[in-house]
This record gives structure tokens, sequence and C-alpha cells, in this order.
């Protein structure tokens, strides 16, 4: 079991250059997911996390590595990354290719790695907070001190279901921590248009749950603040509702290109200017940790590893036919004529 998050140990030297690496990583990951969907490698929909890299990195150090549990919604590339799983397998789950961890059948929004503890991966708004309340109820009852991360979206903060969650999770003392990243759109609808309360950490305050907003554009920030929150719901066995602020760059979903309907040029170079990946650039540079021709040298290491795991990706073979009722929930067969 991998140790507690301990915060004096994560502003070294080594660790800067970790999560420079990991937030760099996914970075150029998705931006070859990118490339890939418009080449029509890749099928359906599917989101990138370009620009919100900070948070899952940040709260991903926070974690006990093959202890605790993820779940989130369709923006869910980064979290197995982080978490252990083949590159390979994610990339392959992404492209519909049989050695991806769901088989193909997933896609981008259905990566899942039990193994690793992460649970996926869910298209529908909203679907999957009740079943990260469920992991948190099976860790505890168990008598496992498991924590579960449940992440959600801002639009998703709006949905029934997560009401019923918060009740439930403060009724039983559940491990959870409801992780609201707010990258201020659902789609292309802003956050003012969408919220009554745009304050969504308060969504826990009726339930009296522990609540609080974070600054989700910075790595080190995120660490610190997600190191305490995992202490106390490990330790209190009680549930959290943390905000985080984040930003995306790209459009909600690969298929849009139209995002300056909905958003001006301005404000996306505003935001441009809290890029978390400059920002601990600048604070490399500052520290004297790292030079800028480090920086680029790894950008290159990188960008060439992720080329590699398309590569390894794009070999893979799509599913067979008759594969298509195996692992599913349902006996129906084929032969049997439905
Ligand atoms: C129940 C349901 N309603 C509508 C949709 C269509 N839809 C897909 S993503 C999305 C916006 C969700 O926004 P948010 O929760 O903020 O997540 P983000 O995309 O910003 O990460 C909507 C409305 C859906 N997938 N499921
Ligand atoms: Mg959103």
């Amino acid at each position: 079991m991998a140790k507690e998050a301990k915060l004096e140990h994560m502003e070294t030297p080594a660790q800067l250059e970790e999560f420079y690496r990991q937030m760099l990583f996914i970075r150029r990951f998705e931006e070859k997911c990118n490339v890939a969907y418009r080449l029509g490698k890749i099928g359906g929909y599917m989101h990138t996390y370009v620009g919100m890299e900070a948070t899952a990195v940040g709260f991903n150090a926070a974690l006990r590595r093959g202890w605790d549990y993820v779940i989130t919604a369709y923006r869910d590339h980064p979290q197995p990354l982080l978490m252990g799983s083949d590159p390979v397998a994610v990339m392959a789950e992404i492209m519909g290719r049989s050695g991806g961890l769901s088989r193909g059948k997933g896609g981008s929004m259905h990566v899942y790695d039990i193994e690793r503890g992460f649970f996926g991966g869910w298209g529908i708004v909203g679907g999957h907070i009740p079943l990260g309340g469920g992991l948190a109820f099976g860790a505890k009852y168990k008598g496992e001190d498991r924590v579960t991360v449940c992440y959600l979206g801002d639009g998703a903060a709006n949905q029934g279901v997560v009401f019923e969650t918060l009740n439930m999770a403060a009724l039983w003392d559940l491990p959870i921590i409801f992780a609201i990243e707010n990258n201020e759109f659902a789609m292309g609808t802003r956050l003012e248009y969408h919220a009554a309360d745009t304050q969504l950490y308060k969504r826990g305050e009726p339930f009296g749950i522990k609540s609080e907003r974070i600054d989700g554009m910075d790595v080190l920030e995120v660490l610190k603040d997600a190191s305490r929150i995992v202490d106390y719901v490990r330790k209190e066995q009680k549930p959290y509702v943390v905000e985080i602020m984040n930003y995306r760059f790209n459009g909600h979903g690969a298929a849009d290109n139209d995002r300056q309907l909905y958003r001006t040029k301005e404000e996306e170079e505003i935001h441009a200017k809290r890029d978390p990946i400059i920002r601990l650039e600048t604070l490399m540079l500052e520290r004297n940790i790292m030079t800028r021709e480090k920086m680029e040298a790894i950008d290159e290491e990188l960008t060439d590893q992720v080329e590699a795991i398309y590569e390894k990706a794009d070999a893979s073979p799509f599913p067979e036919a008759h594969e298509v009722y195996d692992n599913v929930y349902t006996d129906l067969e084929p032969e049997k004529g439905h």
C-alpha cells in the first residue's frame, strides 16, 4: 500500500519534475487524440482535459495508489493514465480497439480499470454520482479505509441525483469526496445561465457536509488542499464537497469547433495565462529547478512517447463481430433470435 501523501515530500525538485511530466504527458496525449479524431481514427464522442491537468494530477498525488477509488464522467482520459493503467490500453480504448481497457466497447467516454481503482468513464451526466456513493458505502461496509473521489462537472452539479447522493453520504458518513470541477461551462452554457447559485461548493452545506472552493489551475495548491481533504475523509469517515475552479481550453468535445459562439477570444486569452503547465514552468525557472532546455527535452521525449503509444494502439485490431454480446449486461444471444 502506498504511503500517505505528505506535503513536505512533495515540493522537492524531483516531485515538481514528476508533476511537470504528468501534466505535459496528459496535454500531449490529449492533443494527439484531437488529431486522431480529426483523421477519423476515433469515433463517437470524445472530450479532452486540456487546461484542466493540474486538478487530476494534484488530486491523484494525494491518493493511495491501488487502494483509493476514482470515478468520473466522460472527461476520463487523465485518471487512468495517472493511476498506472497501460497508456496503450487507454489509447486503444479511445480508438475502439480490442486491446483497450474496456476491450474497445466503451470508447473515449467509458475507459475503466477496476484493478487500479478506476471505475470509469460515464456518459450520462450525473449518472455516475450515486455509483460513487455506492463505492464509498462498499469500502466502509467492508471496513477498508479507502477514499472515493467522485469527480463531477459544474453542469452535473445541478442533477437531482447529486442531492440524493449528498443526503445519503451525510446520513451514512460515507468516505467520499465530491470533487466538482467548475470549468465554467456545461457544453456551451455558461455557469451563470445554468446554476441559480454559482457557488457550487455550497451544495454540501444543507446536508452538513464540509465544503470549500479551491484553485484547480495550480498543481501545488491542488495537492496541498487535496492532501488535507483526503486525510480528513479517511480519518473522520465523512464526506466532503470541494469545488475546484479550472477551465477547459478546448471545446466541450472534439466535435465542438464553435466555442466562439459562447465565449470570446479575449476570455480565452485571460484564462490561457492561468495555464497550469506554464505556471509550473515559471515556478521551476524562478527556483532554478529546471532550465528551459531541459523542459524542451522533456517535451520532446513525451511527444515521442505519445506517438509510440498511438502507433501501438493503432496496431490493435477492432473487436470481432461475434464478441458483440460478450461482457455486457445481458444474456441475450444472437442465435436465439433477439
Ligand atoms: C443526462 C444527460 N443530459 C444531457 C447530456 C448531454 N451533455 C453531455 S455533457 C453535458 C454538459 C455537462 O457539463 P459539466 O457537468 O460542466 O461537465 P464538463 O463537460 O464541463 O466537464 C451535457 C448537457 C448527457 N450526456 N446526459
Ligand atoms: Mg463544466
